[in-house]
């Protein structure tokens, strides 16, 4: 596996990938307790999280790759945009409301956050179009942060709401817009409150660069990525399915739903294989058979138990 390292880091401050690896290993059969001292940002802190059972063992994405092939619009639309042009992004300090159907209504800062007992979660993501990679978050249940607002029986869905700061986010200005600001997304609550539904605060055991989405970002594992938002700063409670950006973009390629599904495919390519990112070259031998709830079956078809997973797509 390749190492990545900005040019600016000296070399012996970054641990390398194998020895990340071997660390994460025997700590996890030794005490279930992971620490890293990897640095590749200089605004990058350090984050402790323990192993979780939810993690696979797939060999992971190099950080390097996690870190430069991403997408979010707010900086730009190509791949390299949010690394490139993120770079005058402040994600401190931050606040993340809660509010809506619920008892407690209240905002979170950042370090409140960072209280949350931190997992190390290693999740499959699959994009829509057609890419995927393994990539090791620490983050926390969504489910967690709802206990402590204490939802209303009346909440069904749950809405998020990425920050709009036009004079940070390059993509938020200037007369192309790709999308319409804030970017936003949406939960059922059986959903939100799922296991497997994390808010991420870091990767790599790291606070999350700008372009992953800092400081706190959405991450559910068995969806399409379009569905984890970024740079969080508003979740809501709601009675009624929320408006979710690319489903309102593109009703007809974009589902509310946005279930991982090899048997639905985009209107403009098959989604029944995928490329895993950092493995070289985009079509061919590197291709892998896309996995019903990217693999995550087991855990959450119970979900959409009597739902048509083709029409609610
Ligand atoms: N606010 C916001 N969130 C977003 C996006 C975006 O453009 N804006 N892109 C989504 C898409 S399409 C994907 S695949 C993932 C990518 O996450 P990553 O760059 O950390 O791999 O973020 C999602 N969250
Ligand atoms: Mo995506």
């Amino acid at each position: 596996m390749s190492t990545y390292r900005p040019p600016s880091i000296p070399t012996a401050e970054i641990t390398p990938e194998s020895v990340f690896l071997n660390r994460r290993h025997f700590l996890a059969a030794a005490a279930g307790l992971l620490a890293f001292s990897a640095s590749s940002q200089s605004s990058a802190r350090q984050l402790e999280a323990t192993a979780s059972p939810f993690s696979t063992d797939e060999k992971l994405t190099p950080e390097g790759d996690v870190t430069a092939y991403n997408n979010f619009y707010e900086f730009g639309l190509g791949k390299g945009d949010p690394k490139a042009k993120s770079g005058n992004f402040r994600p401190t300090p931050w606040t993340v409301r809660v509010d809506g159907l619920v008892s407690k209504p209240r905002e979170f800062g950042l370090e409140e956050l960072l209280a949350f007992e931190m997992e190390e979660r290693i999740y499959r993501m699959r994009c829509v179009e057609a890419w995927s990679m393994v990539i090791p978050w620490a983050g926390f249940p969504l489910a967690a942060l709802l206990d402590k607002v204490e939802p209303l029986g009346s909440a069904k869905y749950v809405a998020f709401e990425t920050v709009v700061r036009p004079d940070e986010m390059p993509g938020q200005s200037g007369f192309f817009q790709s999308l319409d600001w804030p970017y936003v997304e949406g939960l059922r609550l059986d959903e939100a409150r799922h296991p497997l539904t994390i808010l991420a605060l870091g990767l790599y055991g790291k606070t999350l660069p700008n372009q992953n989405g800092a400081p706190v970002r959405l991450v559910v594992p068995w969806k399409y990525g379009f569905k984890g938002v970024k740079s969080i700063v508003r979740i809501t409670l709601v009675e009624k399915q929320p408006p979710a950006t690319w489903n309102l973009t593109a009703p007809n390629e974009y589902g509310f739903y946005a279930n991982v599904n090899p048997k639905v495919d985009h209107p403009r390519w098959s989604q029944a294989s995928e490329t895993r990112i950092g493995e070289g070259g985009f079509f061919g031998a590197n291709r892998r058979p896309t996995l019903p709830f990217n693999g995550y079956e087991e855990e959450v078809s119970g979900l959409y138990a009597g739902m048509d997973l083709k029409a609610n797509f």
